[in-house]
């Protein structure tokens, strides 16, 4: 397992070290810190029945954000219903992040720029469309990558070969990441898979695998950059495998991880925390400190705070628009059902 910080926050593989500025570790720990106060917010929302769908993401900001930061603005983002920080961070407006998860088709509308798509629900559907588009890309003669993330659980699904088998075979400039938080809702990886590893499955379609610390921000950029330099090069796709843990729940949707995991588990994985430990590694540099901590946890929370009251102020979706948004020219039935709507959604 590739690993360049370890639990206590000191460097134990020089040679792997990232070519990142002060500025950039700097950027890598202010989001992770971000992040965290973006989950804890979320969840709260959540429970105040202001967020519909949300699963929580503290314990895997050093594999989301790791590996994002290894990207560029044009590469093409293929998320998990985990991964809205990935998308935050490539450019959805915090507000649209929040009417996805209200299930307004408004959070569902990517901006011209911002090349991704919105969160999969379907367990490793997201693979194949990564691999299908890492082709586009190669055919247009891009210089980008499509990368796609999921969980150990989506390693399990027939997408999953399928996607990385294909990418194999066109050699196209894909990154599969999978998240392996341990469980699968509340299934166990050992329960899922006799294979040892998730990054050894790469090997029977010919593509690299790799093990990372996913706890560690700094390794998992590292090979997700690495992975990135081989896809643009036409050296095809990689498959890397983040060993990570959330702390909450599935989702907010009411499953209980105390039913399914040990509170030794959950402390053995809190020890591992990415904050915790890249905080650690930069206050040693002198590039981190308490107050800036508390800047970047005050920020977010105005910013969440500003971002909720815009989506609160948007309009509320009616079926006119639900009609209206997936055609370009309406056939016959739909022209009538949408006569119908605009007079009842009129009155
Ligand atoms: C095709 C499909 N099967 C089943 C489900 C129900 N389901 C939702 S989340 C989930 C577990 C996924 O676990 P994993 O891939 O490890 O991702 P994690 O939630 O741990 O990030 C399942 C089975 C689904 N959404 N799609
Ligand atoms: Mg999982």
């Amino acid at each position: 397992m590739i690993q360049i910080l370890n639990e206590d926050g000191e460097m134990v593989n020089e040679d792997a070290m990232p070519d990142l500025s002060d500025d950039d570790l700097v950027e890598l720990m202010r989001r992770m810190v971000y992040t965290r106060v973006l989950d804890q917010r979320s969840i709260a929302l959540n429970r105040q029945g202001r967020l519909g769908f949300y699963a929580p993401t503290a314990g895997q900001e050093a594999s989301q954000l790791g590996s994002h930061f290894a990207l560029e603005k044009e590469d093409f983002l293929l998320p998990a219903y985990r991964d809205v920080p990935q998308l935050i961070w490539h450019g959805l407006p915090l507000y649209q992040a929040f009417l996805f998860s209200r299930g307004h088709f408004h959070g569902n509308q990517m901006p011209e720029d911002l090349n991704a798509v919105s969160p999969q629900i379907i367990i490793g559907a997201q693979i194949t469309q990564a691999a299908g588009v890492a082709l586009g890309l190669k055919r247009r003669g891009k210089k980008n990558v499509a990368i796609t993330y999921t969980g150990d659980g989506g390693a399990s699904q027939g997408d999953f070969y399928e996607g990385m088998n294909f990418a194999g075979a066109y050699q196209a400039p894909a990154i599969f990441v999978v998240q392996n938080n341990q469980f699968a809702i509340s299934v166990p990886v050992e329960k899922q898979s006799a294979a040892k590893t998730i990054a050894q499955k790469a090997a029977a379609v010919g593509v690299p695998g790799y093990l990372v610390d996913g706890m560690d921000v700094l390794a998992v950029y590292q090979v997700t950059k690495e992975a990135r330099e081989r896809a643009i090069n036409g050296e095809g796709p990689t498959l890397i495998e983040t060993m990570t843990y959330r702390y909450g729940p599935h989702t907010m949707a009411g499953d209980d991880p105390t039913r399914y995991r040990t509170d030794d588990m959950d402390d053995e994985w809190e020890k591992k925390d990415p904050l915790v430990r890249f905080r650690k590694y930069l206050e040693g540099k002198d590039l981190w400190s308490e107050d800036k901590e508390n800047e970047v946890i005050e920020k977010a929370k105005e910013e969440i705070k500003a971002a909720i009251k815009k989506a609160d102020g948007q309009d509320k979706q009616k079926v006119t628009d639900l009609i209206s948004i997936m055609h370009d020219k309406l056939p016959y039935n739909l022209e009538e059902q949408m006569e119908e709507y605009k007079e009842k959604e009129s009155k």
